[in-house]
């Protein structure tokens, strides 16, 4: 490994969290391109760094770590100049800002997945419609809070932006890009705006259009159809 960190990633998946974050923090990295359509994430290649066969996966001085929260806090940490994520001193504060990343990977997460990729949860066609209509239900319930302090305050945390926002901006880039209703969250549209503004994002996404290319190319780029449509 050359460079401090090499991140396992695939374009448009919550990876782009990870990537931003590399992004804020400034060291070089590498990236590993995982093309899920050739199924490289379930080759020994690729279990061989993360077993669960999921992205983001950041190889580090420290190891290995996965899940992006568990990556983005130890970003935080290792890092603290960049201002990824406050650390408070106390516990109290501390789980606090754990609760708010479980609640983007734990929470909202598993929605998006069963909204954007159905077929995931079920293979049978006639079922993608009911799971659809329970994610909408949920996320519908999930980010109705989130609404409503967008409403009130300009970040997820307050005043001051953190990585939080980019994992809260993909969910929404994810959702709305396979038809979820914008129109009832205009504080939510506001935020992802604003968010994909800011120059990690950018960045981000540039690695993600030289990874699409490369997937294009060898014909293994997928794109989630809107819900109606195959
Ligand atoms: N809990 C994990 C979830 C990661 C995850 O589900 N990643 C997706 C892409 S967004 C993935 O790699 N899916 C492949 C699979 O589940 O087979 C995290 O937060 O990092």
């Amino acid at each position: 490994m050359s460079s401090k960190f090499v991140l396992w990633f695939a374009p448009q998946t919550c990876a782009r969290v990870t990537l931003t974050a590399l992004e804020e923090i400034g060291e070089p990295f590498e990236t590993r391109l995982i093309a899920f359509m050739a199924g490289e994430h379930r080759q020994p290649e690729f279990l061989s760094v993360n077993p669960s066969g999921k992205v983001p996966a950041l190889e580090t001085a420290d190891g290995v770590i996965v899940q992006n929260g568990a990556i983005l806090s130890y970003l935080a940490d290792s890092y603290p100049e960049a201002g990824l994520l406050p650390r408070p001193r106390d516990a109290a504060g501390r789980a606090r800002i754990l609760a708010e990343l479980f609640r983007c990977s734990s929470d909202l997460h598993p929605l998006v997945t069963r909204f954007v990729m159905a077929p995931m949860i079920s293979t049978e066609a006639e079922d993608a419609p009911r799971i659809r209509a329970r994610a909408v239900e949920g996320l519908a319930q999930q980010l109705a809070p989130l609404e409503s302090r967008l409403s009130e305050q300009p970040w997820m945390l307050g005043q001051n932006w953190s990585i939080l926002d980019a994992y809260l901006a993909w969910i929404w880039f994810r959702i709305t890009g396979v038809g979820f209703r914008q129109a009832d969250h205009p504080a939510l549209q506001r935020h992802y705006a604003k968010a994909s503004k800011r120059p990690s994002a950018i960045a981000a996404l540039q690695h993600e259009e030289r990874a699409q290319d490369e997937l294009k190319a060898r014909g293994l780029f997928f794109q989630p159809p809107m819900p109606g449509k195959t």
